[in-house]
């Protein structure tokens, strides 16, 4: 999500990316950042930022004129409401995400089950919600959340939020013709 806004905002020049590892005990990372989640901003003053939402809210207010701020009055919870009903979908997937990094005698059926069903009902939501014009208007949060959130099946085989969800397949595949979601889209693993 972040790497979308980088290059919508045309901000490659200014964003220095830096890999880390992350899920060890002593990644020399965590020195700079403890919480050891990716991804972490440190901007030009120092500080760092977590959590998505929050650095994507700063890269696009430092040329003064944010695109992806929530409007006004009634249509910004309206649109409050579809990014968290995107990022409702995108939390679950993630837990599900984690379960699969853990060795496999590790593993939990019984939450890998509930992310499952969760991730059914959450794409059956959204194949009802997707004609909803904050969803094929200008690109805003809840889009690139719900691209972020659909586009985990590269990590995650078991995600099925296809099948039986025409209209969300078609704004899927149209989405990802945008250059700044085609040229960052996960790698399959
Ligand atoms: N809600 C956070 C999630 C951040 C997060 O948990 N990222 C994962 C990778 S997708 C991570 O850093 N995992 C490493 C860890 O849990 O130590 C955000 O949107 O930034």
């Amino acid at each position: 999500m972040v790497r979308i806004v980088v290059a919508e905002k045309g901000l490659a020049d200014r964003v220095e990316e830096i890999v880390v590892q992350t899920r060890t005990t002593d990644a020399p990372c965590y020195a700079i950042n403890p919480s050891g989640r990716v991804p972490y901003l440190v901007t030009d003053e120092g500080v760092g930022l977590q959590e998505s939402q929050l650095i994507i809210r700063h890269l696009d207010h430092l040329d003064g004129n944010p695109v992806f701020d929530h409007p006004g009055r009634a249509a910004g919870w309206e649109s409050r409401r579809l990014e968290a009903l995107a990022r409702s979908m995108l939390d679950g997937q993630s837990v599900w995400g984690r379960e699969l990094h853990r060795a496999a005698d590790e593993r939990s059926p019984t939450i890998i089950d509930h992310e499952r069903y969760r991730s059914r009902r959450m794409a059956e939501v959204w194949e009802a919600e997707i004609d909803n014009p904050l969803m094929t208007g200008d690109l805003n949060m809840a889009q690139i959340t719900l691209i972020a959130t659909l586009l985990q099946e590269h990590g995650n085989p078991g995600i099925d939020w296809r099948t039986g969800h025409p209209k969300l397949e078609a704004w899927a595949a149209k989405l990802i013709e945008r250059p700044s979601i085609a040229a960052n889209l996960p790698p399959d693993n």
